[in-house]
């Protein structure tokens, strides 16, 4: 960029840092650059990726289809083939490799660096940035592209540290890998990280000990292989198709709920929509059902059912069967983000697994060989994997410490209730922005969309204030509340507050109970910020 105020006036003053280099930290980089900006980014890891670089534990793999799980730039998907239609981690690893290379974006990354602070200087109207190595920049605008599963949740269990085997959290996995064959393995947690170390556990290890607390509700992923003839075809045919229909669906994927309540489906038609739903794969069993699952309870109980006469004719032991699959369900059926498993259940059919249900048999503590429980066993272990989840969405975020213009630090506006405008700024934080992050579509919407839409919105934002010669840019409080107000009033008629989940953060200990995403679905809310944008960035204050 050559023109104006928004110029670095120093090689360290920058027009942007962004914070983060996975889907959305990249996304920014290359159409800040494009668009005439100097950015920079700082990532804490070591290689593009975000959560694909952190979550390299075994079985890690994604659970979007391959063709809406990627950039949408033409000059990216042309020369680019999977191999399979849910892609594990190391070939998401080898794409940003490979989206580095096409849009030569390392040069503008420092890896191994860590943001510690952020503090608004009112004088320049820029962002005080410093870093865990002692560097200090000064960015007009700060881009959080923290994600939302960047804070592992560690369980508080007595005696955690005195255990002499291998610990790891799955997202904190080393990078090189810990073999698991021939070793007896506990897991803690049966979230979507859970589910695939257990898959790869169990047919490895001497044996496996797994502890949950909820059981998942998880769906068959039927994944497969794909060939380069196939996607040559898709890409001709269909992937601008796809592209735009991304956007016009609820979560961002290319498929939409059956228009029509369960209800009002014979029971004949409802059973054959489960049964395809079920059979195609995927998120298509939870995202693609009946409109009224996730909105009313008796609708979801039909799920729930056919869900559970799957799940039980796959296990063999009638124990097996009460804890995994029981009777009352232990929480409506999608309104926790749904895994997607590959053999998952017949694990539990192997002779070498224990699965302790910790309701029942509580964990007392963890000792220097294992794990004791309330019945007074003591599971001995080579290797514990802490499965145990994140604190999720606002987490990412207030790990830094980010001060207001009047010096109050972000977590402590955000513990008296999450505040936000738009999902994508917050009264008295000018000129900083987060995409993917609390109150969007985040948790219910696929990445890469997410990353695409809101950066395009944000993108778009700090051009215009260019173009119209502003330095500072912050939502008032008046809109803020009137956002809040929507985000939580949508979100009333939902059934998402049914589950203890990382969606409202009640998976962390003294967070405050509420929604952590908009839960009205992409269209909408895309419509409103597009809305806010078209009207002179109706809400806030330019200046
Ligand atoms: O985390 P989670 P995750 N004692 O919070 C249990 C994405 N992701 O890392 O349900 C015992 O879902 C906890 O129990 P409960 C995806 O969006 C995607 O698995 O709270 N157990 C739960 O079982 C996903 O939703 C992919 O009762 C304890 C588990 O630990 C999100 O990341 C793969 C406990 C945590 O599950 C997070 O998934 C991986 C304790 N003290 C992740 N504390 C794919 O793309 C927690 N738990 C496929």
């Amino acid at each position: 960029m050559s023109t104006g105020k928004l110029n670095a006036q120093s090689k360290q003053e920058l027009d942007v840092l962004v914070v983060g280099a996975g889907f959305s930290g990249v996304y920014q980089l290359y159409k800040l650059r494009k668009a005439g900006f100097i950015v920079k980014v700082f990532e804490a890891g070591k290689r593009l990726g975000g959560t694909w670089y952190w979550n390299c534990y075994p079985g890690a793999r994604v659970d979007s289809d391959f063709q809406v799980y990627q950039y949408s730039l033409e000059e990216l998907w042309r020369d680019w083939n999977w191999t399979e239609r849910f892609p594990g981690r190391q070939e998401l690893m080898q794409y940003f490799e490979y989206v580095d290379d096409k849009l030569d974006l390392s040069r503008d990354v420092s890896f191994d660096t860590r943001v510690v602070s952020a503090n608004f200087d009112t004088r320049t109207n820029r962002w005080v940035v410093s870093t865990h190595n002692g560097r200090t920049v000064r960015p007009r605008f700060l881009i959080l592209c923290t994600g939302f599963a960047s804070k592992p949740l560690f369980p508080d269990y007595k005696g955690l540290d005195t255990f002499q085997g291998v610990m790891h959290h799955t997202g904190l996995w080393p990078e090189h890998g810990v073999d698991l064959s021939h070793k007896r393995v506990g897991v803690i947690g049966t979230g979507a990280s859970g589910v695939q170390v257990i898959q790869e556990a169990g047919p490895v290890a001497s044996h496996l000990t797994v502890f949950q607390r909820t059981p998942n509700l998880a769906v068959p992923m039927c994944q497969y292989k794909l060939d380069v003839a196939t996607q040559t075809k898709m890409k001709a045919e269909l992937y601008p198709d796809i592209f735009r229909r991304r956007e016009q669906t609820f979560s961002g994927h290319e498929f939409t709920r059956i228009p029509k309540n369960v209800f009002d489906a014979t029971p004949e038609e409802r059973c054959l929509a489960f049964e395809n739903l079920w059979a195609s794969g995927g998120l298509r069993f939870s995202g693609a059902n009946y409109q009224d699952t996730t909105l009313d309870l008796r609708a979801n109980e039909e799920v729930y059912r056919f869900w559970r006469g799957k799940v039980l004719a796959r296990l063999r032991d009638p124990e097996m069967q009460r804890k995994l699959a029981p009777e009352v369900a232990p929480h409506p059926f999608g309104v926790k983000r749904v895994s997607l498993e590959q053999q998952y259940y017949e694990v539990y059919n192997r002779p070498n697994v224990t699965l302790v249900d910790v309701n029942e048999n509580a964990i007392v503590e963890v000792t220097p060989k294992g794990v004791k429980t309330a019945d007074g066993a003591e599971h001995e272990l080579d290797v514990l994997v802490l499965a145990t989840g994140f604190d999720a969405v606002t987490g990412s975020i207030i790990q830094i410490d980010i001060r207001s213009v009047d010096g109050e630090p972000i977590k402590e506006k955000w513990r008296r209730g999450l505040s936000t405008y738009l999902g994508m700024m917050t009264a008295g934080y000018p000129n900083m922005f987060f995409p993917y992050g609390p109150h969007g579509p985040t948790a219910l919407c696929n990445g890469p969309t997410c990353a695409e839409l809101q950066g395009d919105w944000i993108v778009d934002c700090i051009a215009h204030m260019r173009a119209k010669g502003k330095t500072r840019i912050e939502p008032t409080r008046a809109a803020e509340d009137a956002w809040v107000a929507r985000v939580h009033e949508i979100y009333s008629t939902r059934l998402y507050s049914h589950a203890k989940s990382w969606y409202t953060g009640a998976n962390v200990l003294g967070k405050r109970v509420e929604t952590l995403n908009f839960t009205g679905g992409l269209p909408l809310y895309m419509s409103i910020c597009r809305e806010r944008a078209h009207n002179s960035y109706a809400g806030f204050v330019l200046s």
